[in-house]
């Protein structure tokens, strides 16, 4: 346990998402670590769903003024930072993405006027997709050289966020995490049995937010020729933009009875359980905190070359990584893993072991721990 206990303020999107979930997690494994945690955010992060002595949470709150054609979020954002900070004697501001939260954070320390140091942990989304857009490059550079640490979390994305962003600012890789304590295997024939899957049937899942950078058609397409060989159902995990692009598909390929639109899910672990294979083939994905969940679960993945998906999926060891778009060479790994019972079970075993190896929590929330550390510290 870190000797030194920090004040820490958290800044994150509360709602489902990748980030909000590993701000959360943090924010909980800190507060188990003794430091005092502070969230301040638009809506008690879904996540937090249990009580610690040492956590508050700080309701972000945007007045509708008739003279404003949009709600102020970042001028709110960062009054509530500096109002806290301020009182609260913060030590540490982790923000979550660089747009807005780390320039809110530099503006609030500004009003604060405190020594605040402020970490950003880049989380891909605001750089894959906002690094494209010039008009908000400037802003994503200012937040990242204004930051006192930088972290993003994947190799490939501190690559990308030079290539893009060019920011003159040193970016540590911080890997994300799962709580272990949630994420294990746990014994969920019954679940299978309850959802009408047959014992003899292979179970598929996808777990996303159905945004078109997830390509959940490619999932589907992939099951389709899964199904032709293996008798087997896909679960499809979230809700987003793509579902009705997806539902109408599902329909084309004659598979109605064979995909599960499970919606948004919480106990996600429990699905995993009863999985045998992850299937993630986004075009962009910095991470894919999904595929660690589904790994933690003794689920092997089958991922694209994308991104951070190879950091986290390692090619014929706990799962397979193909082409983006490549149907016929994902659906024939899947149906190779499968159907050798040997290979399936050494591949199960890996993706546990990497998860406790590589991505442990204990080992990541001190990777953190060491920065807010040395910054405290003015190291
Ligand atoms: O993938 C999304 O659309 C959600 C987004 C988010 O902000 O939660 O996910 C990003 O952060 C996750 C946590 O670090 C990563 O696991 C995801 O790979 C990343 N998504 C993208 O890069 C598209």
């Amino acid at each position: 346990m870190s000797s030194r206990k920090l004040k820490i303020g958290i800044t994150c999107y509360p709602t489902v998402g990748g980030s909000g979930v590993i701000a959360t997690e943090l924010g909980q494994m800190l507060a188990e670590r003794g430091h005092e945690i502070h969230f301040i955010t638009s809506s008690v992060p879904f996540r937090l769903n249990k009580m610690y002595h040492n956590i508050y949470f700080h309701q972000v709150e945007v007045n509708q003024y008739a003279v404003f054609q949009y709600p102020p979020y970042d001028i709110a954002l960062a009054s509530k930072i500096a109002e806290v900070a301020k009182r609260e004697k913060l030590d540490v501001l982790h923000v979550h993405y660089a747009i807005p939260h780390a320039v809110c954070a530099i503006l609030g320390k500004q009003m604060a006027n405190t020594n605040l140091k402020i970490v950003t942990t880049l989380h891909g989304t605001d750089i894959t997709v906002l690094g494209y857009d010039p008009s908000l490059t400037d802003a994503i550079r200012f937040g990242i050289e204004h930051s006192d640490a930088v972290t993003a979390v994947s190799e490939a994305l501190v690559k990308q966020t030079y290539d893009l962003i060019q920011p003159q600012k040193d970016i540590f890789t911080v890997y994300n995490f799962v709580d272990e304590r949630v994420y294990h295997k746990v014994d969920a024939s019954h679940l299978k049995e309850e959802y009408g899957i047959a014992a003899n049937e292979k179970v598929i899942i996808h777990v996303s937010n159905f945004r078109a950078v997830k390509r959940v058609s490619d999932v589907v397409k992939a099951f389709a020729k899964i199904r032709e060989r293996i008798p087997s159902k896909l679960l499809l995990v979230g809700d987003g933009p793509e579902i009705s692009v997806v539902s109408r598909l599902v329909k084309q390929l004659k598979l109605t009875d064979d995909v599960l639109f499970l919606g948004k899910q919480n106990k996600v672990e429990e699905l995993y359980s009863m999985s045998d294979l992850m299937l993630l083939l986004s075009e962009k994905e910095s991470f894919g905190l999904v595929a660690l969940e589904a790994m933690a679960c003794g689920v092997p993945c089958i991922g694209t070359e994308i991104g951070g998906i190879p950091e986290v999926i390692n090619d014929s060891y706990n799962g397979y990584i193909c082409q983006l778009g490549d149907i016929e060479t994902i659906a024939s790994k899947a149906i190779h893993l499968l159907t050798n019972e040997d290979l399936y079970t050494s591949f199960s075993l890996h993706a546990e072991k990497t998860v406790r190896e590589r991505f442990h929590s204990s080992h990541i929330v001190k990777q953190y721990e060491h920065i807010y550390d040395q910054l405290v510290d003015g190291v």
